[in-house]
């Protein structure tokens, strides 16, 4: 199905008396504080967030799954759902396949499906991390890091296959995480284990089309608990800087343990011009992949506090990382919650936009943590939701996306055209 403009437009009249007043209200207040309102609005609008193929189907944990029908049944149905969250928001105008799970059949029509909708292809994942029905080796024991040769010599075959199928639709980057690691000490010889994912790594570097990036994703734990061979940002940094100038870093908010300092690593990676990827989610443990900003609304802001530094420095050679939402939900109506993800993704950032740099500089110079904290709070409670919807409303989006997605009984439509037992491919 595909989402009516003249609905979207006719609910947005309904909103927009309301709309409005909030609007010229926050107006007048960032007039106040010398900050250019369609500025903000431009670089809103001009930031847009991948969504991943698997995000919308619904997750589960190892102990179940509950779907609520409606699921997109093939590659051609997920684009379809990303292209409707892109015409409720605007903010999500491109989508991250996984391989083997998103394996184009016709390509030509696969392309023509995604421009229609406005999409572009961002990163492929490759996957190494469970083993296919027609695979001849098993990944039981890791992939890149595998001690048997032939083992590695299949992983990085997939993975110059995803890299083919990318570059058929117009991609420029993949991926690569790795379950790799061992749940018992004395498993697994640690050196030997990253010596190995290294060397693999250089291979499909190697077969990298020239203006394609690798991205190196970390993760301290699971599903292997003792050790995983790509742990942290010091390690995907350590394989990217050796594979050379196209190998980034990917942050996923995830994959840290508790009260790690996100922001931190990304000012070091931006500051190295090695922060390729990012994945947003939020957590309260690990990788729980919750909604994002539903959890640590501040942190997210810190994060996006960084990131915005970074870009705005015309010292940085870093590149403009590519953005994704790396979550998968149980609970939620997974469309809801990307467009709940989105928002806070665009919240953050537009709050981060806000912060006064200039008088920051000067409180860190005068070592005074009391302004500098009072400068970034002044941001961060600055309530931006009529900014945000703005932008959307201005871009011919929704003012209220969830409102309109209701009220359209999207999730309604979708089941009746996919069945109430549909099942994302992949999950
Ligand atoms: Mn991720």
């Amino acid at each position: 199905m595909q989402l009516d403009k003249n609905q979207i437009k006719s609910l947005n009249d309904q909103a927009l008396p309301d709309h409005r007043e909030s609007f010229e209200y926050l107006s007048q207040r960032l007039i106040h504080q010398n900050l250019e309102v369609e500025k903000l609005i431009q670089k809103i609008q001009d930031f847009q967030v991948a969504i991943p193929s698997w995000a919308l189907g619904t997750g589960g944990t190892r102990f179940g799954r509950f779907p609520g029908g409606g699921e997109p049944r093939s590659l051609e149905e997920k684009i379809t759902d990303v292209g409707m969250l892109h015409a409720l928001n605007a903010g999500s105008g491109a989508i991250s396949l996984h391989i083997p799970w998103d394996i184009p059949g016709n390509v030509e029509k696969i392309k023509a499906l995604a421009t229609a909708n406005g999409l572009l292809f961002d990163a492929v994942n490759s996957n190494t991390f469970q083993d296919q029905p027609e695979q001849e080796l098993s990944y039981k024991f890791g992939s890149l890091c595998h001690t048997d040769a032939g083992v590695r010599k299949q992983a990085v075959n997939h993975n110059l296959e995803v890299i083919r199928y990318g570059e058929m639709l117009g991609s420029k980057s993949l991926t690569v995480w790795l379950a790799d690691g061992s749940s018992f000490p004395g498993q697994m010889n640690f050196r030997k284990a990253l010596q190995r994912t290294l060397d693999s790594l250089k291979e499909i570097y190697a077969g990298m089309p020239e203006d394609w990036k690798l991205f190196v994703e970390y993760k301290p734990f699971e599903p292997n608990f003792y050790h995983t061979v790509i742990q942290d940002w010091g390690t995907s940094h350590l394989l990217a800087s050796q594979l050379g100038e196209r190998a980034f870093t990917l942050v996923d908010l995830g994959h840290h343990l508790p009260n790690t300092n996100i922001e931190q690593i990304v000012a070091t990676l931006m500051m190295q011009g090695k922060l390729g990827g990012f994945h947003f989610n939020d957590s309260k443990f690990g990788d729980d992949d919750l909604t994002v900003g539903a959890m640590k609304p501040y942190q997210l802001f810190l994060i996006f506090n960084e990131l915005v530094a970074g870009m705005e420095d015309k010292q940085s050679t870093n590149p403009s990382p590519a953005w994704m939402i790396d979550a998968s939900h149980n609970l939620k109506d997974p469309m809801e919650d990307l467009l709940q993800s989105i928002e806070a993704i665009q919240l953050a950032y537009a709050q981060a936009l806000l912060v006064d740099r200039d008088a920051l500089e000067s409180a860190r110079e005068d070592n005074d943590p009391v302004f500098a904290q009072e400068i970034l709070q002044a941001a961060f409670r600055t309530d931006l939701r009529p900014l945000i919807a703005e932008a959307r409303f201005q871009a011919g989006a929704a003012i209220q996306p969830i409102s309109v997605y209701r009220k359209l009984e999207v999730r309604k439509q979708l089941v009746l055209e996919r069945g109430s037992k549909s099942q994302a491919t992949g999950l």
